[in-house]
């Protein structure tokens, strides 16, 4: 029987994320009901929480689960994203959901996916989707959330949403205290907001993701750098990230790459940690997602799909070993580890990142159109400020710059960005020299250089492209002289044939 004292709420998944999120909902005030597949985890987090400022009722069946439910029903799912999702609101509708209860899928599905779900369960739920970043500790302390559907939906969610994400300084946009201290934030502005209809959470989820690749593969590039070049020690290395931490380049990630650079091997404490961890790196599939993306639209994220790359490049770990005893490079060369050095890396590192945030924004507002979605980018920026994996002061920059030009083309053009890039532009290229005349690997930073200097170039050498196109192909070409849509062709080899129109 369903009373007034009912949890307004459920969660499914009592994994990583839905634990936390579910202790997360529930500090604050909202009672909530929770099933697993496998019963006996529920058992165990609910006896593990017996005292949380609002009800955990755990249940054993979805029957019951659905049941306890008060109308009509916000169910979040945090499980495992592909034929779970559907397998699970299969049975959600088999165990009685009304037409007007919402499934919020939180988990890393395929936007195209929460498109399609919300598109076969019309009628019958509200499917509807959102990207949740942050990790453990995001979850239980206040993650960003990316939600994305029906309108009506979200005036349910909207709540919950605002309470548990988590906050920034309405007046400096800095994280407040939350995710890091480990405890619950009130006050500020939640990391939040209304994104557009059917997978348009899920997307720009996507996208986050995919920046975070470039992100860490930037961070590595540089420590590498300051490694091979200056022959720096790791706990070295981390003071020199501590310090760029208090720059321009502040973020979440800069923050635990020096704490990770300075901790030890637990099993021998003369060594550190990051010395005796295999460099084969693991993916689960949203940075390709994106990169895909970005080439099914002709959009150039070419730093993003560098990135996963570089993964997958680390991954041929015994293939590397073998061709670094056949292929030989430049000898390796000690430079002084001066002040110099160490800034232009980070000067490379902070110009590469712009490019990266430029691709990933060129990225959504392709998308958007090809959605019909009304994406607000600095909306966008501002939620990423706090709670996710790339949280950083400069997202706040992008914030201003789309405020000031809402229909900004490229990052690359606000003036902010157009100054920190011409401040650091001649210190990246050296550090790119560097790094090819060294052999040292930096393919995110040369491929966010390349991505510069060919989005600067008012002449690229397509031209010739063309040409070799209409060649073999008779694929036909424009001309810069001709109007725009007209096409022309020349009846190859000969030098001197007569050009057609098309
Ligand atoms: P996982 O992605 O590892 O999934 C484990 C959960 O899915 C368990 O509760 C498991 O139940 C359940 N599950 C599976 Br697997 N198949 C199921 C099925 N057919 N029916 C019902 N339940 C099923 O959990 P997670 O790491 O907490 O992540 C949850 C979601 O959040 C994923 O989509 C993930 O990509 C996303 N995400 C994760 C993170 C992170 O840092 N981990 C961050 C952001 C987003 P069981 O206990 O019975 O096996």
């Amino acid at each position: 029987m369903m009373t007034s004292a009912n949890p307004c709420v459920g969660l499914i998944g009592l994994a990583v994320m839905g634990k936390n999120l579910a202790l997360n909902i529930a500090d604050h005030g909202f009672e909530i009901a929770v099933f697993n597949r496998t019963t006996a985890v529920t058992d165990e987090f609910i006896a593990e929480n017996p005292h949380t400022p609002a009800k955990l009722t755990g249940c054993h069946t979805l029957k019951e689960f659905v049941d306890a439910i008060a109308k009509p029903r916000v169910i979040i799912v945090l499980v495992k994203a592909g034929p779970a999702v559907d397998s699970i609101v299969e049975q959600l509708l088999a165990a009685g959901l009304d037409p007007q209860d919402i499934v919020v899928d939180a988990g890393n599905s395929l936007w195209t996916d929460t498109i399609r779900r919300e598109k076969d369960y019309s009628g019958k739920l509200k499917f509807f989707g959102s990207g949740v970043s942050g990790g453990e500790l995001g979850a239980r302390f206040g993650p960003s959330l990316m939600p994305g559907g029906d309108p009506d939906s979200w005036k349910h969610l909207e709540p919950i949403w605002k309470a548990i994400a988590a906050k920034v300084d309405a007046r400096t946009g800095e994280p407040l205290a939350g995710a890091s201290a480990g405890k619950p934030v009130t006050g500020g502005v939640p990391c939040t907001a209304y994104l557009g209809p059917n997978g348009a959470g899920h997307y720009v989820k996507m996208v986050h993701n995919g920046i975070e690749y470039v992100d860490m593969q930037l961070i590595s590039e540089a420590y590498l750098l300051l490694r091979s070049l200056l022959g720096l020690r790791p706990d070295e290395i981390s003071q020199i990230f501590s310090q760029w931490n208090k720059t321009e380049l502040n973020s979440y990630l800069i923050e635990i790459t020096a704490d990770v650079l300075q901790q030890k091997d637990p099993r021998n404490k003369k060594k550190f940690l990051v010395d005796v961890i295999v460099d084969s790196a693991g993916q689960k599939g949203t940075g390709k997602w994106t990169s895909t993306n970005s080439l099914d639209m002709g959009v150039p994220a070419n730093s993003i799909a560098e990135a996963v790359f570089a993964r997958c490049m680390s991954a041929l770990k015994s293939e590397r070993v073998a061709a670094s005893k056949k292929l030989k490079g430049p000898l390796a060369r000690k430079l002084r580890a001066g002040k110099p050095i160490i800034e232009a890396i980070r000067q490379a590192l902070y110009c590469s990142k712009i490019c990266a945030y430029a691709q990933g924004f060129q990225l959504m507002r392709e998308a958007q159109n090809q959605y019909h979605w009304k994406l607000d980018f600095g909306t966008i920026a501002s939620i990423w400020r706090g709670g996710c994996i790339i949280r950083a002061k400069f997202l706040q920059k992008i914030t201003d710059a789309y405020q000031a030009d809402p229909k900004l083309v490229n990052l690359l053009l606000d003036p902010y960005f157009r100054k920190q890039v011409r401040t650091g532009q001649e210190d990246w290229r050296k550090v790119v020299s560097l790094a090819a005349t060294t052999g040292v690997p930096a393919p995110a930073f040369m491929s966010a250089l390349a991505y510069f200097d060919s989005y600067r170039s008012a002449v690229l050498p397509a031209s010739l492209i063309q040409a070799q196109r209409d060649y073999f192909g008779a694929h036909t070409y424009q001309r810069v002289d001709a109007p725009d849509g007209q096409f022309f062709h020349v009846d190859w080899p000969a030098a001197d044939r007569p050009e057609v129109k098309a």
